[in-house]
């Protein structure tokens, strides 16, 4: 069985991130999501709209993704990979040659991200439209 895992905060669910995760899934048989914690998200400089349980319901109900883990911190990466005994790990190419440091334990593929969408964007643009509907 090949095991694939990619990290990621997964906020306000849309189809760029569900591409990714097809994709991801498309790499082998079993995929891992390791996803960020709301306090790991403070770390990022993130601050999420759907908290770390609501998120993580709603990615294991796809079919794409066999298990959710928390993602608590930059370092559990090779510690998740042997864990996990994953064969490759995934992330959109905004990432590109971030965890090239893998590459001794597993797989690395960085796969293109999808254009026109992001979590931010629909912060922006909710933010915009809500205000001129008042
Ligand atoms: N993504 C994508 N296309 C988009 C938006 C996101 O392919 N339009 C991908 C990102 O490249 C990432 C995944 O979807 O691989 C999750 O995106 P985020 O939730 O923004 O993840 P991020 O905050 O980048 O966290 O340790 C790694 C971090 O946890 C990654």
């Amino acid at each position: 069985m090949k095991k694939v895992i990619t990290y990621g905060t997964f906020d306000l669910l849309h189809y760029g991130h569900i591409n990714l995760l097809q994709r991801a899934k498309a790499q082998g048989d079993y995929l891992v999501v390791a996803l960020s914690t709301d306090e790991f998200n403070s770390l990022k400089g993130k601050k999420c709209y759907f908290t770390f349980e609501q998120r993580k319901k709603m990615l294991e109900a796809l079919r794409a993704v066999d298990l959710v883990i928390p993602e608590t911190c930059w370092e559990q990466k090779v510690a998740d990979v042997k864990e996990f005994h994953i064969d490759t790990f995934v992330m959109g190419d905004d990432w590109k040659g971030k965890f090239d440091f893998l590459k001794d334990y597993c797989e690395v593929v960085y796969l293109p991200r999808t254009p026109e969408i992001s979590t931010t964007q629909i912060k922006e643009e909710l933010k915009k439209n809500g205000a001129a509907s008042h």
